[in-house]
């Protein structure tokens, strides 16, 4: 009987390969003000399709994803679809003035791309100045049809996508801070799905985010980080969670009780409902370990288990402090990634390319600030200045003047970089890249510096998923370092924290043409330079070369 069940399946493969066959997946985003009242207050915001957060992008591996996104604000917009590895299809990337210029305010863009070798929870959102503050959601990649988790199939999946909330336009508030030199304001409270939770004698008060669960059952949480500039713990009371899946790759299952998300970053895990029946408090409060102001706001939400009496207080629990550096490292050295054979780890053991990139803050003389300098970040002394024109159209269309590509694989000036630094901490500015072979190897150490203060960094990648092979603190060991690197079963991921004090390894194989931004997910430090590129010439013949841009890409 399993026997002939078997067969029919296979002649249903065979004669309707459809069945099998990947999809094309229709999106249309329109970026639209909508008033939204969060703390007590209204304000006009921007979003796709008015919603807040934005619409779940679903698709399943191989299939391709086409969004026509029409702006109808007064603001520039790109989307960047971060995580999704965009091979050959750097056009659709996103960030603004590295692979495209911004779609002005009633012109429309199509992001066409194919979803390859990822499956789990990315995100999307806004690549251009602070507007991603409003304008994200996920993006759900299910594995191709037929094709089970590595995991038992959760009963039901919800996503949880955390994010910051200003009183303020937020516009306002990075170029007031630009303008005077300083740390732009912190926000006013974090959100679970949009809403901070209950704020006290507030007519809006009760909008909070519910898990509704049954016991016995087990849910899988897509957990995603969209805040700008924090650094999150999350935690359910009562519960363990077991991740099994970070950034789009599988992971050894683990579990824990409170998860560590950084912005940009997005985690899978497993909730068994195996407690009393009753409420619990799903909260989520920043990571800080060090001086930097921080918005120190706890956001809640609550789980309630079905059949739970409406007057049932709910179970509390202790959020770690905000300076909990042990937290951190113990859940970032229990990730490691499946390399089960389905998902084999490929950690490139022959390097092509080694860069040492020192990464912080600085500060440069400005006449107009408050105190006469300002706060600039920077890799390798370098803060980038963005070009008017972008750099892959730069580059693939062999206009002079935009880049240089001598950006600097090490320090410049070696100096203490965990120690007190130098005296002179001003940065240079610059639009440099750094070149790559099609199909080299690179390993890149990100490591932290001192300066004015020492602070973690979750530096993302775009275009290639990186295996994190190492890290520790104060400063890299070029010739102790490297020999306690797991090349066996590093995390796989997109984006990665480089430690306060300390130092991170990555590697990763430049198998896909085009120019790949690399910066710090904290919008912050984004804004004021730490940020740089990666040009990745074209392999032999069109399989290995970037194909010309769409005909709708936006002008500069
Ligand atoms: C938002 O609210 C303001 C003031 O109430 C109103 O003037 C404006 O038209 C509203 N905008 C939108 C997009 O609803
Ligand atoms: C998307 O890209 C594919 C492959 O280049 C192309 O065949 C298709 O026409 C594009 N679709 C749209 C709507 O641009
Ligand atoms: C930033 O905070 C300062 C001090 O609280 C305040 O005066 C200023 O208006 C804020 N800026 C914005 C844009 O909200
Ligand atoms: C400006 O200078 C004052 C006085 O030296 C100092 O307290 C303050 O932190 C400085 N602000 C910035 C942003 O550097
Ligand atoms: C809430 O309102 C009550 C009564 O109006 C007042 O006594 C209390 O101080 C207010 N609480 C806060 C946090 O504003
Ligand atoms: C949050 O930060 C503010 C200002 O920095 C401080 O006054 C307050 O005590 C902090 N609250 C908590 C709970 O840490
Ligand atoms: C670098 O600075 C740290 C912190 O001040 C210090 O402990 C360390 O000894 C210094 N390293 C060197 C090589 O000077
Ligand atoms: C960085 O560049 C600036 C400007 O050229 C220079 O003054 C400074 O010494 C450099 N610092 C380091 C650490 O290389
Ligand atoms: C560096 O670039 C910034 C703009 O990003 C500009 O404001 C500043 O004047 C530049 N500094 C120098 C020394 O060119
Ligand atoms: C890239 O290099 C690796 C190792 O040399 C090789 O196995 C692989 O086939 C190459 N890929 C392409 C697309 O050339
Ligand atoms: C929008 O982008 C164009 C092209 O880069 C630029 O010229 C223009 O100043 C931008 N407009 C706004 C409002 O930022
Ligand atoms: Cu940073």
């Amino acid at each position: 009987m399993a026997c002939r069940v078997k067969a029919v399946v296979l002649v249903a493969a065979l004669l309707f390969p459809a069945m099998v066959e990947s999809m094309v997946r229709l999106y249309k985003f329109s970026v639209v003000m909508k008033n939204a009242t969060r703390l007590c207050a209204s304000k006009p915001i921007v979003t796709v399709n008015g919603k807040f957060p934005g619409p779940t992008l679903y698709a399943r591996e191989d299939d391709t994803v086409i969004v026509r996104v029409v702006n109808h604000v007064q603001h520039n917009i790109t989307i960047h679809w971060h995580g999704v590895r965009q091979l050959r299809t750097g056009w659709a990337d996103g960030p603004a003035y590295i692979t495209q210029c911004p779609i002005p305010t009633g012109q429309s863009y199509i992001y066409n791309f194919t979803l390859t070798g990822q499956r789990g929870t990315l995100l999307w959102h806004a690549h251009i100045n602070w507007l991603r503050a409003t304008v994200y959601g996920a993006i759900v990649i299910l594995p191709k049809r037929g094709i089970p988790y590595p995991f038992p199939k959760p009963d039901k999946e919800e996503i949880i996508i955390l994010g910051e909330w200003w009183k303020s336009d937020t516009e306002a508030v990075i170029n007031q801070a630009m303008q005077a030199g300083v740390p732009p304001n912190v926000s006013d409270a974090h959100t679970i799905n949009g809403h901070p939770g209950p704020v006290p004698n507030c007519s809006s008060q009760g909008t909070e985010t519910g898990l509704h669960v049954e016991s016995g059952k087990t849910y899988m949480l897509r957990l995603i980080n969209a805040a700008l500039n924090e650094e999150l713990f999350f935690k359910i009371a009562g519960h363990q969670l077991t991740v099994v899946e970070v950034d789009a790759s599988y992971t050894k299952p683990f579990k824990t009780d409170t998860i560590f998300i950084a912005p940009g970053q997005t985690t899978n895990a497993l909730l068994t409902a195996d407690q009393d029946t009753g409420k619990y408090l799903i909260a989520i409060s920043p990571f800080m370990d060090t001086i930097v102001a921080v918005d120190n706001q706890t956001a809640i939400g609550t789980l309630r288990y079905e059949g739970t009496h409406p007057f049932t207080p709910t179970s509390l629990t202790a959020m770690p402090p905000t300076n909990a550096t042990p937290v951190t490292t113990s859940f970032v050295d229990s990730l490691r990634s499946l390399n089960s054979i389905k998902y084999p780890a490929k950690v490139p053991l022959k390097i092509d390319h080694s860069l040492l990139l020192a990464i912080g803050v600085g500060v440069n003389p400005c006449a107009t600030c408050v105190n006469g300098s300002r706060v600039v970040a920077d890799i390798n002394n370098v803060s980038f200045v963005l070009p008017v024109t972008a750099l892959l159209q730069a580059h693939y269309y062999k206009i002079s003047g935009v880049y240089t590509d001598d950006f600097p694989a090490n320090p410049p000036n070696p100096y203490n970089y965990t120690g007190a630094g130098p005296a002179n901490m001003q940065t240079m500015n610059g639009t440099k890249v750094y070149r790559l072979g099609y199909n080299s190897t690179v390993q890149v150490v990100f490591q932290g510096t001192g300066i004015i203060a020492p602070e973690s960094h979750p530096t993302h990648l775009h275009g290639f998923n990186f295996y994190a092979v190492g890290k520790g603190l104060g400063n890299f060991d070029s010739e102790k370092d490297p020999k306690k690197f797991n090349l066996v079963d590093p995390v796989e991921r997109n984006t990665l924290s480089v430690p306060t004090s300390g130092w991170a390894a990555i590697r990763f194989r430049a198998d896909n043409p085009g120019v790949w931004f690399l910066h710090c997910h904290l919008e912050v430090h984004t804004t004021w330079g730490l940020k740089m590129a990666f040009l990745v010439e074209n392999g032999e013949g069109p399989s290995q070369s970037l194909p010309p841009s769409p005909s709708d890409l936006p002008k500069c």
